[in-house]
């Protein structure tokens, strides 16, 4: 280097050092790491498998009570971004286990939760003074703000996939979170009336609705099923994504919670579907059936009660041996009304 060259290194090198100091920093030194040319995710491509983790989750069961833990919950964590709580990098999921005779106490915060039941039948959660008994493939909402308890009164275990937007209202740090006065909210309805309310394109006529959260918190599985089975008995799948519903906001066609996308798809015998990129990395529970996912160069072998993420921006593709029925969410809802979302295939 010549010694004009090292002076104006030395000089930028002084010149950084003096305003850090400041609490300054220059943007040309890290323009391109922070405006990338496509999408430059930490989420990694990977699948926890049930037969390994159902047993750690049997296992926590013996080691802490779902009262003293208050929710008894394994953590799915991303290998790309592990000690941050999360599945994507806008999204958190994680294992909740609820034993027999169990309650997990009260409470509610900023940030909504989605259910989805992975094992078991006859727990129930209590949102805003409504109760859902639940079963394996049901949808369940907790929206932002309402007291939520759970509880098992059936004489198994039942464990769900909790998906939550933790990161995305950290992001924006408007969280906050209180406990309920009593364990368990005093229960005035049951599932039915709220399905029979809201659950069939209609509402009660009097019925004012004041959040962006759907006012159905239940998504009965055989529903669900029997929908995907007709539209497998009269259409042709999409070559991508073959027989895929989206879970709605009945009362204004929105998805169902405002934050995360939720999804459900009947992959028919065989289906090999095309190469699909999306900007919203994807967690898929799956439900019945066997295949794989092709992503990058990574190949997940999926089968029931499997959870797997696909990384925005990262081709794949999903195949399925079995007539498989896989549930999935994202934060797809976010960025369509920000105009950031972009698929393609
Ligand atoms: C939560 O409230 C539940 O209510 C589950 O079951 C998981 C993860 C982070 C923050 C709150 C629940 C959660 C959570």
């Amino acid at each position: 280097m010549d010694t004009v060259q090292t002076n104006q290194t030395d000089a930028r090198a002084e010149f950084y050092a003096k305003i850090d100091k400041g609490n300054c920093t220059p943007l040309w030194e890290s323009l391109h790491a922070l405006i990338t040319k496509t999408p430059n995710t930490p989420c990694l491509p990977y699948l926890w498998k049930w037969d390994q983790v159902s047993p750690w989750i049997e296992e926590a069961g013996r080691l802490i009570t779902a009262k003293e833990a208050e929710r008894r919950v394994l953590i799915l964590e991303n290998p790309g971004l592990r000690g941050r709580s999360r599945i994507t990098h806008s999204l958190y999921a994680g294992l909740q286990l609820i034993l027999p005779g169990e309650v997990a106490p009260a409470h509610r915060h900023s940030q909504s939760a989605l259910r989805f039941v992975l094992h078991g039948k006859g727990a129930y959660t209590a949102v805003n003074g409504e109760k859902v008994s639940m079963s394996v493939g049901d949808f369940v909402i907790t929206p932002s703000w309402t007291f939520h308890d759970h509880g098992n009164p059936s004489d198994e275990p039942m464990v769900w996939m909790d998906g939550l937007d933790v990161p995305m209202v950290e992001l924006l740090d408007a969280q906050f979170m209180e406990p309920n006065a009593a364990e368990s909210q005093e229960v005035t309805t049951s599932s039915e009336l709220n399905l029979a309310h809201f659950g069939n394109t209609m509402k009660p006529v009097e019925y004012r609705h004041n959040t962006k959260t759907s006012p159905l918190f239940w998504y009965p599985y055989d529903r669900t099923r029997e929908a995907l089975a007709t539209m497998n008995r009269a259409e042709d799948p999409h070559p991508v994504w073959g027989h895929k519903l989206q879970y709605t906001n009945p009362l204004t066609g929105a998805s169902a919670i405002p934050t995360m996308g939720t999804f459900m798809q009947l992959l028919p015998a065989g289906f090999k579907g095309q190469n699909y990129r999306s900007t919203d990395s994807t967690v898929y529970a799956v439900v019945e059936g066997k295949g794989r996912c092709r992503v990058g160069d990574t190949v997940l072998e999926f089968g029931p009660k499997d959870v797997f993420v696909c990384p925005s921006w990262m081709p794949y593709s999903l195949e399925a041996d079995d007539e498989s029925v896989i549930f999935s969410f994202s934060d797809r809802p976010v960025q369509q009304a920000l105009d950031l979302w972009r698929e393609q295939f």
